[in-house]
This record gives structure tokens, sequence and C-alpha cells, in this order.
């Protein structure tokens, strides 16, 4: 079966292998898709094209993807036809061909996984067999370790709006020079869904759906939102009362992302909010940054402090991980420089014998970006993260992802440093720090320049029908002069 027979627009599946050639050929000319092998294959001679729209090959936009199984050259798509073919891809996935989960089993390189009855490729990886790589432009491929930008969301209306927006923010201010691949966790979209957003920008996405263990079962929920049907999965309402969902992202960026198959093979991972966005075009590549010192562990846009509703009872369980563990808080407390030393304070001026207490700072999640490693199953952030969960806080207090990744982000990177070289005698010193990059969240907007300020723009700014009206769209402006 030629390449051409799995791609086709969501709505209409072309079998290429019955259509006339010249109907081919004039699909891929017009398509931009140039002197490629695969069109050489259907004896396309340049001509077909009769329509108006043919145009000319301008060398933009175009994306390399080649298969892992043909000794063949890349081939070179143009944006139109990559993204419909993304879609496409997408979508197949729904339906795995049977043996799929063995066949990728073989591989000595993870190119996706199964669960159940769907399997998904992993980055770089597309395909009905993800045998072939979407590896994006030049600048994408040249990059010496693995990064990817990560979302989450579920299919309310709401979301997705936001989501679309971010997608096209994210785009213009700062990855369409750099083509990093994106993921998107979601807890069930829609074919509809996934292919509006794969059209939308040019952005490398994978979809993941989020593991099998996601929702709790009901016995883990309080009596309270237990006992009212709108407090189960399918809460309509917002995440500020019940929602389970909204508990389930918290518990599942706090630790499981760190396991997910979709980012075990990646170095670095940015994580952002739906309507987390940027008010002005990124200088600096926040990959390359983390990439360039090798202590950086973590790297957060701002920290705030939280409410006691998103942390009731965090501290305590906390203390007590940390008492059991022989982890003397008021000695790490010492270290001034540390994120540590930032999220606890202690009631008297002279510590002294006096315990340091957390002070309701957390790590913003809106926008982080993490070593994986530092993170990942069988690592010291891990085990804490196991104890919360353990003790059920996520689904019985709502804890927050940024207060669990404050505190056990914090406690793993004081450990390690005390621990320095007794393990690993080459490791280096752990550290947190903060991102320099323009970013806006809700009420949260930070431009780069001292001469520049946050200006909140109209609803319209959004571009997005569905924008909630209560979410801010920021962009940095020149300060009038007084
Ligand atoms: N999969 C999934 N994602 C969700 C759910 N609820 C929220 N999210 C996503 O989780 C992230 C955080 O949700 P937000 O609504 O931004 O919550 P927040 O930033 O903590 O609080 P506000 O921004 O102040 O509302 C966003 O990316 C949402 O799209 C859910 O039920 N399922
Ligand atoms: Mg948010």
């Amino acid at each position: 079966m030629s390449y051409y027979a799995n791609i086709a627009p969501p709505s209409a599946i072309i079998n290429v292998d019955s259509a006339p050639a010249v109907m081919v050929c004039d699909f891929l000319e017009r398509n931009q898709l140039g002197p490629d092998t695969n069109v050489l294959d259907h004896n396309c001679t340049s001509g077909h094209c009769t329509s108006e729209h043919c145009s000319t090959d301008s060398g933009e936009g175009e994306l390399m993807i080649s298969s892992v199984n043909q000794a063949s050259s890349p081939m070179v798509l143009k944006l139109p036809f990559a993204q419909q073919r993304r879609v496409q891809w997408s979508l197949e996935t729904e339906n795995p061909v049977l043996g799929l989960g063995y066949h990728l089993s073989l591989s000595d390189v993870r190119r996706g996984f199964c669960r159940g009855s769907s399997c998904e490729c992993v980055v770089p990886y597309r395909g009905p067999l993800c045998d072939v790589e979407d590896s994006g432009t030049e600048a994408a491929r040249s990059k010496p370790f693995r990064g990817a930008i990560h979302f989450i969301v579920n299919d309310e209306p709401d979301h997705i709006a936001e989501l679309s927006q971010a997608l096209r923010n994210t785009w213009s201010q700062f990855n369409e020079g750099y083509d990093y691949p994106i993921l998107i966790f979601h807890d069930g979209l829609s074919s509809q869904t996934r292919a509006r957003l794969l059209n939308l920008t040019p952005n490398r996405i994978w979809f993941h759906h989020v593991p099998d263990d996601f929702f709790p079962s009901k016995d883990q929920l309080p009596v309270e939102i237990a006992a009212t049907p709108e407090g189960y999965v399918g809460a309509s309402f917002s995440h500020h009362s019940f929602s389970i969902g909204y508990r389930a992202q918290c518990r599942f960026r706090a630790g499981p992302i760190f396991g997910h198959p979709a980012v075990t093979g990646i170095d670095y991972l940015w994580g952002l909010d739906t309507d987390s966005h940027f008010p002005e075009k990124l200088r600096d590549d926040p990959f390359e940054v983390m990439h360039s010192n090798e202590s950086r562990v973590i790297g957060y846009r701002y920290l705030a402090v939280t409410t006691q509703r998103s942390s009731s009872h965090l501290w305590e369980f906390t203390h007590l991980y940390f008492e059991r563990l022989g982890f003397d808080v008021a000695q790490a407390y010492r270290n001034r420089q540390s994120l540590l030393n930032e999220i606890m304070d202690v009631a008297a001026s002279d510590y002294a014998g006096v315990a340091p207490q957390w002070n309701q700072r957390v790590l913003m999640t809106d926008c982080e970006i993490v070593r994986v490693r530092f993170f990942a199953p069988g690592t010291r952030y891990a085990a804490y993260f196991a104890f919360l969960d353990d003790v059920g806080g996520f689904w019985r207090h709502r804890w927050g992802d940024h207060a669990v990744r404050a505190l056990g982000a914090a406690f793993a990177i004081h450990v390690h440093n005390e621990q320095l070289g007794e393990i690993q005698p080459k490791a280096v010193p752990a550290v947190a720090y903060q991102m320099q990059i323009p970013f806006a969240h809700q009420a949260t907007c930070f431009c780069m320049d001292t001469d520049t300020t946050c200006v909140q723009l109209g609803l319209e700014a959004s571009a997005v029908p569905l924008w909630p009206a209560h979410k801010a769209v920021w962009t940095c402006q020149r300060k009038l002069s007084a």
C-alpha cells in the first residue's frame, strides 16, 4: 500500500490506490509537495496541476519525516499536507493494528506503547506502526537533548478555548523558531477536538490519554464528594468546588507524569497550563538555559502563596514524612540560598530550637521546566509523592501540584546536595532557579524590559470564540513616558 493511502482530511479518507493518477498528482502538486520520492512513485510529472490555487514552492513551512524501516532519504512535506497527515495519524491510534503492542515491545528504542486496546506513539514517532519519524525542522533536529512542552486538558469548551489560544501563542511567541514537540495529556478528547487542535498551528502535537488510575475509585473520595452525583467523574462545575477532574490533574502532575511512557524518553519537560501565555516573544530558549547548566533541576517562573483550601494538612503529613526519614528541617533551613529556605519561615527571629514551618509558598506549575530524571520513579521526589498519594490527600484535601512540587523539590534538592559524592562521585549539586521569560497567567504577568509593562487586552485578543470572559489576555507595551 502506498504511503498516501493513510493520509486524508479527517472527514474524507481517500484511497489513492484506486484514484486516478492524475487526481493524486494534482492533489500533491496543489499542496506544494515538491519533489520527493513518493511523488515520483505515482509517476507524477510536473504540470498536472491546472488549478489557479497551485503555487510555486516557497520553501517555507517545510516539515521532514522519515521512516525507520526504509533506507530512503527523508521526505519533505509542505505544511498543510503535514498537518493533515498528523490529524490522520492521531485518529488512527484509536484502532491499532492487531499485535502492535507486541511489535513495539520488540523495538530497542521505545517508539510507542499500548494500554488495553489503544496504542500511542511517543515523540518523535508516528504512524500505524510508530515507525515514521516526525522530527521537525532543522532547528529541532539539531538539539543535543530531547525537550518537550506539555499541557493537560479535558474536553470542556472553556479549557479547549484556552488551549487553542495557548497553542497559537506558544507558536508565535516561541516555538516557531524551535519546533519542540508538544504533549497534550487528556482524559478523553473527541476526534473532532484533536483534529481541530492539530489544524490550528504547525506545532508538532502528540496526544496522550492519561493513565487508567488517573481518576480515583469511589472509596478514595471523601464522603461529601462521593455522595454527590456531580462530585464524581463527569462533574460539570468548577474545580474550585469539588471537581474530581481538577484533583486528578493535580495528582497526575505532582508525580505520575514523570513515569508516563511518553515522558520517560524526554530530558527536559516544560509544563504550561491551558490558560498560560507569553505576553511578548521569548528571547532565550528555556530548554537551552536548563541544558547549559547540569545543576539545574527545576526552573519556575514565580513562587506564590497558596490558600489553605489546596493545602490543608499537607505540611503536617510532609513533616511526618521528614521525621520518619530523620530529615532535619531546622538544619536544612539554615542554607539561605536554597529553595527550602524560601518556602519556610520560623515564628521567632532567633530560630535556634524552633522548628521552621512551611510558609504556604508554592512553586507555580503553570510555567515550570524540569529535568525529568530528577523527578522520575525511583528518585527521592518520587518517594515523597508516593507517601502523599498513599495518605490520599490529593482526593481528600485537593492538594495542589504546585504545593507538592515546592516541598518535594526543596526536600529532594537539599538531600541530594547533602549526599553529594557519597553515592555517585561525579554528581553535581542540584539547584532550582527562576526562569527569566515573559509570562502571563490570569492576574499574573511579567514583561522583560524595565521600560515595558503588562497591559491587559480585551476579550477579542484571544481570537477564540469560547474564550472564558474572566480570564485575562496580556501583552507587553512600552511604558508611556512621564
Ligand atoms: N484532564 C483534565 N485537565 C483538567 C481538568 N480540570 C482542569 N484541567 C487542566 O488543568 C490545568 C489547570 O487548570 P486551571 O483551570 O488552569 O486551574 P488553576 O490554574 O489551578 O486555577 P485557575 O487558573 O486559577 O483557574 C489546565 O491546563 C486545565 O486545562 C480535568 O478535569 N481534566
Ligand atoms: Mg491555570
